[in-house]
């Protein structure tokens, strides 16, 4: 598939996702959206590919959404064409992990998409922000519901109402990055990283994750039992069956994603 504004590869079992409009900080315009969620449709479906990586460039992971080509529409044009939410669900739907890599700006839109994947590696030149409230608006793609939940209210606050940006060691001490690695090094880093995971067994994988993103949305009682519920229902697969084997008779499991 021939895209203009992202560029994708598979790298072993991982699908690599690259967004390339240098000319504007990899600003988020429509058709960049669109581009990405095709890209992370076609990697979902593919079998061979077990976990994604979202990157940028070494300058800009994304500056945000596209300042030019929203700046003059109307409430009515926004409201009526759900702007924000068409094309940018393909990322928190997609079931295979998919880990951000972000070096240098990650802003509004930015950081809104690098913290809707399912962790984030920075690199060591990475500046997340939401600088919304510097030109008139305010985050509209979850900023100021993950900000909060991932760094706590105060330091999400000061974020979203004075557009202060956070470098990579603050972003790690706050809990919003996983880990800073240095720039030159991140891509590859986070290829590793996803292909480890690409090598698991893959419904088990998804169960994980999904168990993850349930303690967001219930109380932990209610998310307790939803993760015994995944946990009790893993022993159905034969995966587990022969993870647990490999450990006991000492060689790498074989896992079937079944
Ligand atoms: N939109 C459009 N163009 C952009 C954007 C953007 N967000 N960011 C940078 N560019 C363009 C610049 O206009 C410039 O283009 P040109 O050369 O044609 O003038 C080019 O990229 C290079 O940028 P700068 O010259 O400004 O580069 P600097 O190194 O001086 O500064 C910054 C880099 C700090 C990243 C600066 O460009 C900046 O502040 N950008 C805007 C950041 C921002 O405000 N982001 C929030 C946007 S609003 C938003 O994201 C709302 C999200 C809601 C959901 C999303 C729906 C799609």
């Amino acid at each position: 598939m021939a895209f203009e504004n992202i560029t994708v590869e598979t790298r072993g079992n991982v699908g690599l996702i690259t967004l390339n409009r240098p000319q504007a900080m990899n600003a988020l315009c429509a058709a960049l959206i669109k581009e990405l969620g095709q890209a992370l449709d076609t990697f979902e479906a593919d079998d061979s590919v077990g976990a994604v990586v979202l990157t940028g460039s070494e300058k800009a992971f994304a500056a945000g959404a596209d300042i030019k080509e929203m700046a003059s529409r109307g409430y009515m044009d926004v409201y009526l064409s759900n702007f924000i939410t068409n094309g940018w669900e393909q990322i928190t739907k997609c079931r295979k992990p998919i880990v951000a890599a972000v070096a240098g700006f990650a802003l509004g839109g930015g950081c809104e998409v690098a913290m809707m994947c399912d962790f984030i590696l920075a690199g060591d030149n990475a500046k997340f922000g939401q600088p919304e409230i510097t030109i008139g608006t305010i985050p509209g793609a979850g900023g100021t519901q993950r900000l909060t939940r991932a760094i706590g209210k105060s330091k999400a606050m000061e974020m979203c109402l004075t557009g202060r940006m956070m470098d990579a060691a603050e972003a790690e001490r706050a809990g919003l990055v996983s880990r800073v690695i240095p720039a030159a090094e991140l891509v590859d880093e986070a290829v590793k990283v996803a292909g480890k995971i690409a090598a698991l067994s893959r419904p088990i994988v998804m169960l994980c994750k999904e168990s993850v993103n349930a303690a967001f949305e219930t109380t932990l009682t209610q998310g307790i039992t939803f993760e015994r519920r995944l946990f009790h229902s893993t022993f159905s697969t034969e995966d587990q069956k022969e993870g647990m084997a490999a450990f006991v008779e000492k060689r790498k499991p074989a896992f079937k994603n079944r």
